[in-house]
């Protein structure tokens, strides 16, 4: 795939650096996004691996394949991979290859730091996965990593654990920074805020999270790093610390943080139901404010993780009436969404085919995340497979769907080639099949009250983990066929026309452009 335009080196007598070289020097904003989106799909499919362990073990009640310390490194890993190796570095990769075309800039603001931000992340990465080698194995207290289990009782890689958190935090922030300064100094004239597409709008609003949210998280492992090893006693009940404290320190990033991982979504739905609906999107305004809602609020509901801890009552019932306001913006953009398909000329190719599973599936994920949010309820199911069950719904439903999603809308202009929409129609159904296998028998498992993070369980549960298991090692799978779709339209294929859409049976366009490939213009409109 070539992305060097005559643009990009018209000043450059010896042309721009070949191999290796290109990569690791790069400043172009799309060979950083690529770089960005590859690491990500690396990181899925090795965290993918550990929740094949983790399902694997879980088959059946007892032990059978792991024990119950590396089962809880495995947990502990592929929550942290997810998050941070996986779906961040994507949202990042497709603002640096959308953004400055979608606002009309030559490159990001900061290419140089542009790099940078970006070779941290390998590194970071490998280091986070080199604790699984390390003498007491990895970390294995969870991503959300309480104290004391962190901090007292850590093994002794929780100190690179430590460190690739903070590295991973730096990547974030300068990539926030990136972000917010390209946005708001080099839109080309005539593109007023209120005009942006809203993928560019909703990454504005998460880089202000990131750059709020990222010091916060630098703050808790800092502070655990310190009790660790300077005497200190942030966490420490014996010290006259307090463990709660770790709780709300981690869950003020770790609240905003969920957000940050479904913005961009938003913004990534919002540029590809209208192209499909052949509609211009309902509500534009009330989009960007229900997006700027949902950050503010975002950031007054932490404790909504924290239930079970004995807060006063006053404070448990600000906390349940602050996360059940969110579902109001929310249900602005879900309204939206479908009000924008409503009487439009819908086609139903693989991104909106995604899309429209984001828009059901993220939903349920919502309306269970609302029976969590409600105190005397959440006391039932905290900590249970439940709570597996609503953010996987959120974050692979949700996320990860809105990131494939983007991927096969914008795969025609990025890599000059169609992908085969056959293969990529039996990647959508088997994935929307076996994700729906895959977590939705964890709601009964969680009410029923399997608890989470624990390799055995009862005799009782068996059937459900059953159909769990078999859902995920087809969800796993249908990821390689994605993998394969992705390499097949890199090295070749069939031509992108700039009409990779279907034109819906007895329309006419009512735009001079026949070509609702444009998807960083108006689409066309029905008469
Ligand atoms: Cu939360």
């Amino acid at each position: 795939m070539s992305t060097a335009t005559a643009h990009d080196t018209a000043h450059d007598h010896h042309g721009p650096p070949a191999g290796l070289s290109r990569w690791l020097f790069t400043t172009n904003h799309k060979d950083i996004g690529t770089l960005y989106l590859w690491f990500s799909f690396t990181m899925l499919l090795i965290g993918g691996a550990m929740a094949m362990v983790i399902r694997a073990e879980l088959f059946q009640p007892g032990m059978q394949i792991v024990d119950p310390n590396f089962f809880n490194q495995m947990t502990t890993l592929h929550g942290l991979i997810m998050v941070f190796g996986a779906i961040m570095p994507a949202f990042v990769g497709l603002a640096n290859w959308l953004i400055p075309m979608m606002i009309g800039a030559p490159d990001m603001a900061l290419p140089r730091m542009n790099n940078w931000s970006f070779w941290i992340l390998p590194f970071a990465g490998t280091l986070l996965l080199s604790t699984l080698f390390m003498e007491g194995g990895g970390p294995n207290f969870g991503w959300t990593f309480y104290a004391p289990l962190s901090t007292t009782y850590g093994p002794e890689s929780t100190d690179f654990f430590i460190f690739a958190v903070h590295l991973l935090g730096m990547s974030s922030i300068m990539g926030a920074i990136n972000i917010i300064a390209t946005i708001l100094n080099m839109r080309a004239p005539g593109m007023t805020l209120m005009k942006m597409p809203l993928f560019v709008w909703t990454w504005l609003i998460t880089a202000f999270l990131l750059i709020a949210a990222m010091p916060v998280l630098a703050g808790a492992v800092t502070m655990m790093l310190a009790d660790r090893h300077f005497g200190t006693s942030f966490f420490n009940a014996a010290g006259g610390g307090d463990p709660i404290l770790f709780q709300h320190v981690f869950w003020f990033f770790g609240h905003p943080e969920v957000y940050i991982m479904i913005l961009p979504a938003f913004g990534i739905i919002s540029q590809i139901v209208p192209t499909f609906s052949r509609k211009k999107l309902f509500g534009y305004s009330s989009m960007v404010y229900a997006t700027a809602s949902i950050a503010f609020l975002s950031f007054i509901v932490w404790a909504h993780h924290m239930y079970t801890v004995g807060m006063p009552v006053a404070g448990e019932l600000f906390f349940m009436y602050a996360t059940i306001l969110i579902s109001v913006p929310t249900g602005v953009k879900v309204f939206n969404w479908v009000a924008t398909m409503w009487r439009g000329a819908l086609t139903f190719e693989v991104p909106m085919l995604w899309a429209l599973a984001f828009i059901f599936l993220f939903t349920l994920g919502g309306f269970s995340g609302l029976m969590l949010g409600v105190t005397p309820a959440d006391t039932q199911y905290h900590d249970t497979y439940f709570v597996v069950a609503h953010f996987h719904y959120v974050l692979v439903a949700g996320a990860l769907f809105s990131i494939i999603a983007a991927v096969y809308y914008w795969l025609p202009k990025w890599t000059g080639h169609m992908y085969d929409q056959t293969l990529a129609k039996i990647h959508f159904w088997w994935s929307v099949i076996s994700v729906n296998i895959l977590f939705f028998p964890m709601h009964f498992l969680g009410l029923a009250g399997m608890p989470r993070r624990i390799p055995d369980y009862a005799i009782q549960f068996a059937e459900f983990n059953q159909l769990a298991s078999i859902g995920g090692f087809a969800f796993g799978l249908s990821q390689l066929l994605f993998l394969y779709i992705l390499i097949k339209t890199i090295r070749g294929g069939e031509k992108a026309t700039d009409k990779v859409w279907e034109k819906p049976e007895g329309l006419e366009w009512t735009v001079a452009s026949p070509a609702p490939y444009h998807t960083f213009a108006t689409p066309p409109q029905v008469k």
